[in-house]
């Protein structure tokens, strides 16, 4: 066991000297940034699969983490072991949240009535640890993509029995939601779309996947689950083409089937890239909406076009997350920034796997003051004011309040010029802007 695991919590270790290691740089739960602590702003949540579930595995290897529980061999008592680990590991990195699938946390039985039992032993556990400690559950969800019975998916299977299988579990896990107080509840959709349209009724899957998520929404009504559904977007992988497949699809999904009320979306920031997006395109989408409800915290690899996980160090892409966020209020009525987000293979003791979080942490932090102080100085929002403001008189006011008519349109422009519709732009300034927005991340930084 590492010297590290016998301290109590993280150290905040200031920036002095840069290179001082596992200590935050930039994260201090009860320091107030823009009116809020930045546990508030931040509400970060550890991710049971990748931190005590998987072992670092890739396609091509098998896991490589090493951790104090791996000499167990029953599933039980392994399975409770981890929960105990989890929380030891929430409390001494400051962590408030955690979130996990409905199969993380205990092993499989050969049905569901076995499988359930299993699982209600490990939720027993994990509701102890959660009253011992006061560390809240940001979101569950199902598991409805390992098991090879979901191969052709799970909502969305053109098998009527996996169908009923896949609401029968799901069931079950909207119960553990309401048990251990999830703030959220999330479907993502591995396995929620085609491999190829020629065996494909993509029509009657959708309907499915729609019945499947009203028959949800059902549910929580009747046993009393309060839990912000949301939705998790991703474009591929594993399915070719998945349903959910960027912010705005998931969107237009959701309204058509009348599921827009009852549904917000957990953004994440490698599902973003895979879609080709920027992560700030996703939660500015979901905010010009309505419908920013939560965020998974990872970033992918330019080089590498999958899913790599990794945790956030781009403070670039930090500070722009944490504007849009400090732009809406909060993350989302009830959401938080879970690390979605797994340490390299090559990383696999158990500091590589606090190092890990504390960068993410810290680079959030580190972006939500950088963001804070664009905010303050109103850099950004002076932009957008003064580039619409044709908007707010004249012509634009007009067009802006629906008062006006293709013909109106006409009358106005018939006679103008080249030269004066030429003017009637005005540099958009992207170079000066990225160049101030670097001075805002080195001195905000500097600063801190
Ligand atoms: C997969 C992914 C999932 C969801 C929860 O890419 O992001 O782990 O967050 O099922
Ligand atoms: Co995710």
């Amino acid at each position: 066991m590492s010297d590290l695991w016998k301290t109590d919590t993280i150290p905040f270790v200031g920036n002095d000297d840069p290179r001082q290691g596992l200590g935050f740089h930039y994260y201090q739960p009860d320091r107030v940034v823009a009116g809020k602590k930045m546990s508030e702003w931040l509400r970060f949540g550890v991710a049971y699969w990748h931190s005590f579930q998987q072992r670092l595995v890739d396609p091509f290897g098998e896991g490589t983490a090493q951790r104090p529980y791996d000499s167990l061999t029953d599933p039980l008592e392994l399975a409770l072991a981890k929960v105990d680990y989890s929380f030891e590991f929430y409390q001494k990195l400051g962590v408030e949240y955690f979130c996990f699938h409905d199969r993380d946390i205990a092993p499989e039985g050969d049905t569901l009535r076995e499988t359930n039992q299993n699982l209600d032993k490990v939720v027993d556990r994990i509701e102890k640890r959660q009253q011992e400690t006061g560390i809240k559950l940001l979101w569950n969800t199902c598991n409805l993509f390992t098991n090879p019975r979901f191969q052709a998916g799970a909502a969305t299977s053109p098998f009527a029995d996996v169908f009923a299988y896949s609401g029968a579990q799901l069931k079950h896990s909207l119960e553990i939601a309401k048990r251990l107080g999830a703030e959220n509840y999330v479907f993502w959709g591995g396995r929620e779309g085609y491999e190829n349209l020629w065996n494909t009724d993509l029509k009657r899957e959708q309907d499915h996947m729609a019945s499947f998520f009203h028959a949800a929404v059902d549910y929580a009504k009747e046993i009393g689950l309060d839990s912000q559904f949301l939705i998790e977007p991703k474009p591929k992988e594993p399915t070719t083409h998945q349903y959910d497949f960027d912010a705005a699809t998931s969107i237009a999904f959701l309204k058509t089937y009348g599921l827009d009320d009852s549904f917000k979306l957990n953004l994440e920031g490698n599902h973003a890239n895979l879609a080709g997006h920027s992560y700030q395109h996703e939660v500015r989408v979901a905010r010009s909406a309505g419908m920013l409800g939560s965020l998974d915290a990872n970033q992918g690899d330019k080089l590498l076009g999958w899913d790599l996980d990794e945790f956030p160090s781009d403070l670039y892409e930090t500070t722009a997350v944490m504007w849009e966020v400090l732009s809406e209020g909060s993350i989302g009525p009830r959401g938080g920034l879970n690390f979605d987000a797994k340490p390299r293979r090559s990383s696999y003791t158990e500091e590589d796997l606090f190092a890990a979080h504390i960068v993410g942490m810290d680079s959030y932090a580190a972006g939500l003051l950088v963001a804070a102080k664009l905010k303050e100085d109103g850099f950004i929002d002076e932009i957008l004011q003064k580039r619409y403001s044709s908007f707010d008189q004249g012509i634009g006011k007009k067009i802006e309040d629906g008062q006006f008519t293709l013909a109106d349109l006409e009358e106005y422009s018939l006679d103008k010029t080249q030269s004066e519709l030429m003017n009637a732009n005005e540099p958009g300034e992207l170079e000066t802007i990225k160049a101030t927005l670097n001075n805002y991340l080195v001195k905000a930084l500097a600063d801190a």
